[in-house]
């Protein structure tokens, strides 16, 4: 069974082609044209063991708002077709990581019921050409798209770019606990019987 997903997405804003493998080893060819986002996405691919590619080609005139809005989506739809019916898979991840003065702390289910809070001391400016805010864009696309219920919680920090790049590593070794696939499941592990 091939854990991967490739998603193909066009509209009048952006044109995104991403490839997911949840089992892969954190290989990344990442090209979205925002700098920053392809930093943090490398990173989630790297600190998750998945395989990504992504390329993407958005109204950047614009800002990078769209772009990084419609990869979170992408990026969501290809887990979310990646993951199949959930056999075995534990489901729940949850995971702490502190990048000098900033510490990340994620809790989410792979559940098929969207939801995000996002709580962290990041208000507004850029980290290059990214708006801050569009941390929680990505990350509000992701949840829709994937069905996770996503807890971002950010007791403290206050470079900018330690804070959103902690926040990325620890959704991505959360979801690597959350994807695994443990023996000891049978069928999925719910007492509805599916997820
Ligand atoms: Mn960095």
């Amino acid at each position: 069974m091939s854990r991967q997903a490739e998603i193909a997405r066009e509209t009048a804003e952006t044109r995104i082609r991403l490839r997911l493998n949840l089992d892969g080893t954190g290989l990344a060819d990442i090209n979205t044209g925002v700098g920053f986002l392809d930093h943090m996405l490398e990173l989630f691919a790297k600190h998750g063991f998945f395989d990504l590619e992504v390329e993407a080609t958005g109204d950047l005139h614009v800002d990078a708002h769209h772009t990084t809005e419609d990869v979170g989506i992408c990026l969501g739809a290809a887990l979310q077709k990646a993951v199949q019916d959930k056999i075995g898979m534990q489901r729940f991840g949850s995971f702490t990581v502190p990048m000098y003065e900033s510490l990340a702390k994620v809790d989410l289910d792979v559940c098929g019921r969207p939801y995000l809070h996002y709580e962290t001391p990041l208000t507004q400016g850029k980290v290059g050409d990214f708006d801050i805010e569009l941390a929680e864009e990505f990350f509000h696309g992701f949840v829709n798209h994937s069905g996770t219920t996503l807890h971002i919680n950010v007791p403290y920090g206050t470079n900018q770019h330690h804070i959103i790049e902690s926040i990325f590593k620890a959704v991505a070794k959360a979801l690597d606990v959350a994807t695994r696939l443990d023996t000891r499941i049978t069928g999925v592990l719910s007492t509805k019987g599916s997820l």
